[in-house]
């Protein structure tokens, strides 16, 4: 267990830790990765929230994005799944103990194609995990291949138009019952570090769509998942406050024009309304902002929709208490004359 330290003049968090202990190792990915952004932001938000590391299962699948678990949280358990099947792996790890604190990472690939299966099934039941997909329109890892986030009419460093609509995973992960969905840019440090927090005071599955450009094959004039672009059709919901409950912080914020949500830790969100009456609590509402914004060739960032009490899959499940991990023998196998009488009863 990483373990408080308290030497003098050093800068710890509430549980006694220094931001190295959220660290991971030393990135791999090519300098510039939107995704090394992210990370940073994973291990600031988890510092700030006091998140024991131990406590937390980095997931994954395969690409650059699925890499990113090996640079934060170097003492956190971690499994790196088959290309697709993140969803599955933590599924299970989740149903076997679920006193952890599951934080996923996906790309647009291994999300969007050989992953949608499972992604789908995943949203449906409101697993307890954060779900990111650092999203750069491509298969980075493979060399920059369209992906199916990518746009229509979007071009790829090699001069080919991409001819085929998008999936937008915000809008199929609301639709099919994720109870926390997001769109954020990388490059939006204030935006990520407010979504990311309040993620982690959700119960149920935060879905984050991250917009992380891949500087070395989509990053230039015509794609509209590069750094500029992003830059520039970036259409935020809203102003983003966080409040964790540990604090005891009173936000001044004018009647009608800020909303606050409960998160289910008791934590706050306070959303302050642009031009726009949005209501993250309106799912038919965040559908139809998604598809505006898109037919308008911007994204609108921020929290899309929140459904903080909606049962998450352990409570469907109706779980005990203890980890099923953690259980003795005895109580997780029946008896011998139970087994019988079961068995008894298929004659
Ligand atoms: C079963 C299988 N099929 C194909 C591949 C090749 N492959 C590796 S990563 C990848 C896509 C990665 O794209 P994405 O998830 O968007 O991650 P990025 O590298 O862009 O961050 C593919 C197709 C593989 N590793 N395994
Ligand atoms: S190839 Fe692209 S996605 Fe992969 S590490 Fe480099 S910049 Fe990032
Ligand atoms: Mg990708």
């Amino acid at each position: 267990m990483t373990v408080a330290t308290s030497q003098p003049g050093k800068k710890v968090n509430r549980i006694g830790l220094d931001t190295k202990a959220y660290r991971g190792s030393k990135t791999t990915l090519c300098a510039g990765c939107g995704h090394n952004a992210i990370s940073e932001r994973i291990i600031s938000a988890c510092y700030e929230m006091g998140v024991q590391p131990e406590r937390v299962i980095k997931l994954s699948g395969i690409g650059c994005s699925s890499k990113s678990p090996a640079y934060f949280l170097g003492s956190a358990h971690g499994f790196n799944a088959v290309h697709g099947r993140m969803p599955s792996v933590g599924t299970g790890a989740l149903l076997a103990n679920h006193q952890l604190l599951a934080i996923g990472v996906s790309g647009d690939g291994d999300t969007g194609a050989i992953g949608i299966g499972q992604f789908v099934h995943l949203m449906r039941r409101n697993l307890p995990i954060i779900y990111i997909i650092e999203d750069n329109g491509c298969y980075g890892l493979t060399k920059g291949q369209f992906s199916p986030t990518a746009d229509l009419g979007s071009k790829a460093k090699t001069g080919v138009v991409n001819d085929l609509p998008p999936i937008d995973t915000c809008a199929l992960a609301i639709e099919l019952g994720a109870s926390f969905v997001a769109r954020s840019f990388s490059g939006d440090k204030k935006q990520l570090a407010a979504i990311l927090k309040a993620a982690l005071s959700h119960r149920g599955t935060a879905m984050l769509d991250i917009l992380s450009p891949c500087v070395t094959f989509n990053d230039h004039e015509g794609s509209t998942k590069s750094y500029a672009y992003a830059m520039e059709h970036d259409d935020p919901l809203g102003e983003l406050n966080f409040v964790p409950y540990f604090e005891e912080i009173s936000v001044d914020y004018e009647a009608g024009s800020t909303q606050a949500v409960e998160m289910h830790d008791g934590s706050t969100l306070y959303l302050k309304k642009l031009d726009e009456d949005y209501d993250p609590l309106n799912k038919g509402q965040a559908i139809a902002v998604l598809n505006e914004t898109r037919n308008r060739g911007e994204f609108a960032t921020g929290l899309l929709y929140v459904e903080p009490t909606k049962r998450d899959f352990i409570d469907v499940l109706n779980l005990v208490e203890e980890p099923l991990a953690t259980l003795s023998e005895s109580r997780v196998r029946p008896t011998e004359a139970v087994f019988t009488e079961i068995m008894g009863s298929l004659r």
